[in-house]
């Protein structure tokens, strides 16, 4: 039976290319700081993100815990968008590593009303009151369905941040999906934050890792973070020989994925008792609501796999698919075949 997996972009195997640089890569030992292959792969991360430097670390998760560990301290209050991933769905290490307050605001598609977000960070200074001291964002954001956060929204938050001196970080899981949906280079997105987490374990196709990057000072706290979280790696240049050709070679092929995350969702719109607006497909996931009496999404998401097409229901109604590089034009038009089959009997 043909399996074609939307789960995630996470699901991506490593290419051959990056198989033949991980059996020839040089190695030392990272954590004494001389494994050059993962030297050669944080020069290049931070150079791409125009950043002073970068760390490689095991996971985007990892990586958004240091940078929160490292600009606050226990007590204050960091602010994230409600749906966001930092918030949501990485365990809850804001409590439990940093011991910080997160403050949840509303947004559209990713993008803080600035009114709400001005009162949130203009807070009366009282020895009662938790004073934020950092702002993350989401781009693309992954619960709002890969959207991409407008650059003139970047621009705002960084003249809010500026105004009280606090900082602000980026989950930029999918930095590149945003940068390739809009011509617009990561390094400017990063520009207006002092912070950026990326993945290569995801759409770029690197078997594991992401990357923080910032300032040399603040690097160099996150790699002392890093150690006390059990994510000091020795010969690691193995694995991050396939995060350098990830971000030399397996950005500008996300066109593709967005191009087929596009067809599925206009194929998607014509089903019956689903709801989704294909136009707000900006890149490779895609969201959808099932709306139908006989069939909840949980039921759905068990109805395509026995048909070998793998997808994730997010609640009772909510069914998540997202495109990468291991699912081609043959596996949307299997997919769209399957939908038909189960929801036009
Ligand atoms: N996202 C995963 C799951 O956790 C949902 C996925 O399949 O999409 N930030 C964002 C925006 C993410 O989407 C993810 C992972 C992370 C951070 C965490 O990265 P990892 O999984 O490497 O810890």
């Amino acid at each position: 039976m043909q399996i074609s997996d939307f789960r995630s972009d996470t699901v991506t195997k490593p290419t051959d290319e990056m198989r033949e640089a991980m059996r020839n890569a040089k190695v030392g030992d990272d954590v004494l700081g001389d494994d050059p292959t993962v030297k050669k792969l944080e020069e290049i991360a931070a150079k791409k993100v125009g950043k002073e430097a970068a760390i490689y670390v095991p996971s985007g998760t990892m990586g958004n815990a240091i940078a929160v560990k490292v600009w606050t301290n226990e007590g204050e209050e960091v602010i994230v968008e409600e749906k966001s991933h930092i918030y949501n769905f990485e365990s809850g290490h804001l409590a439990f590593i940093s011991r910080v307050i997160p403050r949840p605001l509303p947004s559209d598609r990713g993008v803080y009303d600035l009114e709400r977000l001005k009162a949130a960070v203009n807070k009366r200074k009282d020895y009662h009151v938790p004073q934020p001291t950092l702002i993350t964002l989401e781009n693309t954001h992954n619960f709002w369905g890969g959207a991409v956060i407008p650059l003139e929204h970047f621009k705002e938050i960084r003249e809010i941040a500026d105004r009280k001196g606090i900082r602000v970080h980026l989950d930029g899981a999918r930095i590149f999906n945003a940068s390739i949906a809009t011509g617009i280079p990561a390094y400017e997105y990063a520009s207006y934050v002092d912070s950026i987490m990326f993945c290569l374990s995801k759409g770029l196709g690197a078997p594991v890792g992401s990357m923080l990057a910032g300032p040399a000072d603040f690097i160099e706290k996150a790699r002392h973070v890093r150690k006390m979280l059990g994510g000091g790696m020795r010969q690691v240049g193995v694995i991050a020989a396939a995060g350098i050709i990830a971000l030399q070679k397996m950005v500008d092929r996300l066109s593709e994925d967005h191009r087929r995350a596009k067809t599925l969702a206009y194929a998607l719109s014509e089903m019956p008792g689903i709801e989704i607006d294909p136009e707000n497909i900006e890149t490779n996931i895609i969201f959808f609501k099932v709306k139908r009496e006989d069939l909840t999404a949980p039921e759905l998401v068990e109805k395509l796999k026995e048909h070998g097409v793998l997808a994730l229901s997010m609640s009772d109604e909510d069914i998540r698919m997202v495109t990468h590089k291991d699912v081609d034009d043959g596996d949307i038009r299997h997919a769209i075949e399957t939908f038909k089959k189960i929801l036009l009997r």
